[in-house]
């Protein structure tokens, strides 16, 4: 397969993260590149190939423009008033609630209120290089994107950061931009096709969710940790069905601790079927691998062999896709897991 990667994630690589009150290292780290990058080499078979650089138009396509202009700039202005800062993070949150009743907020003017404008928790700080690295996933989900679209049966996009959590104008959940959901309007718009996007990793992907929620033409089902337990906690419900012309595009499968290899693959057996059934031309999977047994902050029971049983029935489908890496936290078989999926593929 074709595999799409670059070095430019390197430029986001935060020293901590707070999650619990607590700052801890990151999960979400560039070692990850370092195992699934490993790994697929020594599994040969794939081909590695360079992004090519793509405009901003294509995020503010899906993404609020003031997203974009905000992350360019915020590591920045953060620093002008607050020299030093390695990794800024948001204190303060532009909850909805601060102004009910009155007109909503508009883009606060000092860093720290746009900080929490733009962001809805804390384990995804901003340093120097986030803007560059985050421009550099994108492009590597389009240049895998205009692969299969030029003809490739799959490719692979090796992006980092991931983007399943980032919403029209909220970046979190260490994601910035949704290099999945850019990539799928990226097809629609070129194709005129309907696309399907299947969210694999064990976080619902309320970004991509949110973003399409009300468009037929990107149908979007995700199998994923049920909400009432696992983050993101307030998206991710089956009840969550699409609005107007989407209504019936949006299928979530929430699933219970400890959920198995062949309890797992029965659930994306049915997922499959409700991909089909719309008829699309062109598939975007959102990978994540935090879906495996030992992962250490997710709660499901995933083997690598279950991983290559999931590759094998997604490529079943017999769709032109493109596969976009997300999640993924056990490095220690990451790779291996990885590699698992694709070649089965
Ligand atoms: N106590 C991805 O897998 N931390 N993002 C949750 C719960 C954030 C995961 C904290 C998890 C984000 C792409
Ligand atoms: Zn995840």
């Amino acid at each position: 397969m074709k595999v799409v990667d670059s070095d430019t994630h390197r430029l986001h690589s935060p020293l901590a993260e707070v999650e619990g009150g607590a700052a801890q290292s990151p999960r979400e780290h560039p070692g990850r590149v370092d195992a699934i990058r490993d790994a697929l080499k020594a599994a040969g078979g794939h081909d590695f190939v360079a992004p090519r650089h793509w405009g901003v138009e294509h995020i503010d396509a899906v993404h609020h423009p003031g997203l974009a202009r905000f992350l360019e700039g915020a590591w920045l202005q953060f620093n002008e008033r607050h020299p030093g800062t390695r990794d800024v993070v948001p204190d303060v949150f532009a909850m909805g609630g601060l102004r009910a009743g009155m007109t909503p907020a508009a883009e606060p003017q000092a860093i720290e209120g746009r900080l929490g404008y733009w962001c809805f928790e804390t384990t995804t700080p901003i340093t120097e290089g986030t803007y560059a690295a985050a421009r550099g996933s994108v492009d590597i989900a389009l240049t895998a994107t205009a692969l299969v679209l030029d003809g490739e049966r799959a490719a692979y996009g090796l992006c980092r950061p991931p983007g399943h959590h980032a919403t029209h104008a909220l970046y979190g959940g260490y994601c910035f931009f949704n290099n999945a959901a850019i990539a799928a309007h990226h097809a629609a718009a070129v194709t005129g096709l309907r696309v399907a996007v299947l969210d694999v990793d064990f976080h619902h992907g309320n970004g991509t969710q949110q973003i399409f929620y009300d468009r037929g033409d990107v149908h979007y089902v995700s199998l994923h940790g049920d909400p009432a337990r696992a983050y993101p906690f307030t998206v991710g419900f089956a009840d969550e069905v699409g609005v107007g012309r989407g209504r019936g595009f949006n299928d979530n499968h929430p699933l219970p601790a400890r959920t198995d290899d062949d309890s797992y693959l029965k659930v994306l057996e049915r997922a499959c079927q409700q991909i089909a059934a719309q008829r699309p031309g062109l598939l975007v999977v959102s990978l994540g691998l935090d879906t495996y047994e030992l992962d250490p902050i997710c709660d499901l029971a995933l083997t690598t062999k279950g991983f290559a049983r999931c590759g094998a029935l997604v490529a079943a489908l017999g769709l032109p896709t493109v596969v976009l890496q997300e999640g993924g936290y056990y490095v220690g078989a990451l790779g291996a897991n990885a590699a698992a999926w694709l070649s089965a593929f």
